[in-house]
């Protein structure tokens, strides 16, 4: 056999494969093997330079038709893989919508975590943002800088976790109160300012209301002519929103705290005449809710803001505090014991992101 018949036979032998060439590369080799650089096919096309013309008259024409029909055939073979690999993915992706849906997703979120989300969208609703600070404080923002100077009695209410000091002298706190973003806060930005802080706060302190950490929210409001009417009708709106309500009346305590001037807690009227049960809004009880007062001008000073020209009112209270009452949950211990009887029984679901529009508690 010639060196032409046998590369044709080659050819031949290519041309019968490639309609069953099982995937991509296989189909590539057969064209390489044809009509590549040093293809059969490739070879003989050369060989035509060193022809007589009537051989060239008699090969060129079929070596020409060998290039088509490999091209051709191999262009077929690949669109019919392409498409039996798009078949076999449309298999395998089906989805049956016929069957059962996914089983309730089986965590819940934790009451206080809870009522984080609904204080925090409460005040977004009414212009606040949303400021956070560190567990670990600076004892000067924790205390010196809200008027709580070393040695100030009033740093004995607060039973303080103390971290060891620092080589350097300097002296953290686990903080005690959410105040300090107070402090933060003013130091960083000018007024206006209005931001609530919800957050993790520790005392040394445990009993059935009273857990060593617990959380706090905390309301600043800085801006010049700023005045207690202010925070009165501020903390009217969230105790209507957070209790879902209609209306509230709230009666104002004059009290004492370092850092605000005057100084009130305020405590909301309620009813609780009916054993395990407690309304908003009526009734003869009154029900502690809210630390508050006009930021003392002594504290916007030590943070870089002038007195003369600017006022603000601060607040603070308990989360934990305000997801028992609205929620009925008579032990503050629990919250933090990882029962998961409990949490399934106080939990809630886990896409229901509470809203105003969409409802809090729903
Ligand atoms: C303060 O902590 C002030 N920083 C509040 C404040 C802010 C006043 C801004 C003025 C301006 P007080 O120590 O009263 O205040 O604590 C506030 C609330 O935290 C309490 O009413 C209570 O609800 C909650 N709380 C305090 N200690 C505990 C505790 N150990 N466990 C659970 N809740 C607590």
């Amino acid at each position: 056999m010639s060196d032409i018949d046998e590369k044709q036979k080659r050819i031949d032998e290519i041309l019968v494969a490639i309609p069953t060439a099982r995937d991509e590369r296989e189909l590539e080799n057969l064209r390489i093997q044809a009509i590549g650089k040093k293809g059969a096919n490739t070879e003989l096309l050369s060989m035509l330079g060193s022809m007589s013309i009537e051989e060239r008259k008699h090969y060129g024409p079929r070596f020409n038709a060998n290039t088509a029909n490999v091209t051709s055939a191999v262009s077929l073979r690949k669109g019919q893989l392409a498409e039996e690999a798009m078949n076999a993915r449309l298999a395998s992706e089906r989805i049956d919508v016929t069957l059962p849906p996914r089983p309730e997703p089986r965590g819940t979120i934790h009451p206080v975590s809870q009522v984080l989300d609904e204080v925090t969208a409460i005040f977004a609703d009414l212009g606040f943002a949303v400021a956070e600070g560190p567990d670990i404080e600076f004892d000067d923002y924790n205390f010196t800088k809200l008027n709580i100077p070393p040695d100030h009695p009033a740093r004995q209410m607060h039973d303080t976790f103390y971290v060891a000091r620092q080589a350097d002298g300097s002296q953290h706190v686990l903080r005690t109160h959410t105040s300090p973003v107070q402090v933060r806060t003013m130091l960083k930005k000018k007024p206006p300012i209005r931001i609530v802080a919800p957050g993790r706060t520790y005392r040394v302190d445990s009993d059935a209301t009273h857990s060593p950490m617990f959380h706090q929210y905390e309301g600043l409001v800085v801006d010049e002519n700023i005045s207690l009417g202010h925070l009165k009708w501020v903390l009217e709106e969230f105790y209507k929103a957070f209790f879902e309500v209609d209306s509230v009346e709230l009666r104002a305590r004059p009290s004492y705290f370092p850092f605000t001037e005057p100084s009130v807690e305020w405590d909301l009227r309620c009813d609780r005449s009916v054993q395990g049960q407690i309304k908003f809004g009526t009734g003869n009880d009154w029900l502690e809710l809210a630390g508050s007062g006009m930021v003392h001008p002594r504290v916007l000073s030590m943070c870089g803001i002038d007195p003369k020209r600017y006022s603000g009112f601060a607040f603070g209270g308990g989360v934990d505090r305000l997801a028992m009452l609205k929620y009925g949950i008579p032990d503050i211990r629990p919250f933090f014991e990882s029962d998961l009887r409990w949490l399934k029984h106080f939990g809630f679901a886990a896409l229901d992101v509470p809203t105003l529009d969409g409802g809090l508690s729903r």
